[in-house]
């Protein structure tokens, strides 16, 4: 039977995503549990370090279930937006709950014209997200960006967080980012991450693009 990956997160839209991707590789997922004053997430400079410390805080929570070729899973992401020097970035959580997507795009209002193209780049954005798999006492990392924008109205219905203001790059066959305005083989056609659903959002996702890079360092894989 395959190893059983136990995500330490809170965030179901997190898990949706990563269960999605998981399942495809032949992964069982499931959320592990721990108390939110349990936990404590480092106010870092870098996603890696806070998803270290989140790896070692699981560690002291396993389930009882817990088998022996089991692997934990956390994942740290943020949005970086260009005008903003970065801003949120690590500090993305907190930019959500208090001024929300709505408080973003007001961020932004004076970086907007005619154009659509010009718009986007004043606008540009990326998710990036970082991902960590505890597996037979080994840490392993995987990174992963996703390039957009951020559009000037909500689209949302899907997703979560952010999803309703970031409009992705469309990419190339390779599933390679394209630049503003060049339409490629995979694209939401204008639409945010919060307007498409999950498997969609997935083709671009920074978390996918971090779990490849991770799984793809296993030694089985
Ligand atoms: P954990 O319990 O796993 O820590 P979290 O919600 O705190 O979940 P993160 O620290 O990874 O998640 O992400 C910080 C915030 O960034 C998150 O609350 C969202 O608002 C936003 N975010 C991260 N990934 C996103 C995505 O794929 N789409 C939209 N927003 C996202």
């Amino acid at each position: 039977m395959s190893p059983t990956v136990w995500f330490l997160t809170g965030n179901e839209g997190k898990l949706a995503e990563a269960s999605i991707h998981l399942s495809n590789l032949g992964y069982r997922v499931k959320q592990l549990m721990v108390d939110e004053e349990e936990l404590y997430e480092p106010q870092a400079e870098s996603l890696e370090v806070v998803a270290r410390s989140k790896i070692n805080q699981a560690l002291n929570h396993l389930p009882e279930q817990f088998g022996n070729n089991d692997m934990i899973l956390v994942e740290d992401a943020g949005l970086f937006i260009k005008a903003l020097d970065g801003f949120p970035g690590v500090y993305s959580s907190f930019v959500h709950s208090t001024i929300g997507n709505l408080g973003v795009i007001r961020l932004l209002n004076h970086l907007s014209t005619e154009d659509p193209v010009s718009s986007a780049n004043l606008r540009a954005a990326e998710f990036r997200a970082v991902a960590a798999l505890w597996c037979n006492g080994e840490i392993i990392i995987g990174e992963g960006i996703c390039p957009g924008h951020i559009g000037d109205e909500l689209m949302e219905g899907n997703g979560f967080g952010f999803d309703p203001i970031f409009i992705p790059y469309d990419l190339d066959e390779h599933k390679n980012p394209l630049p503003a305005g060049t339409y490629g083989d995979y694209s939401t056609h204008g639409k945010t991450f919060g307007a498409i659903d999950s498997v969609a959002k997935n083709k671009f996702s920074h978390r996918v693009r971090a779990l490849e890079n991770l799984f793809s360092q296993l030694p089985s894989a």
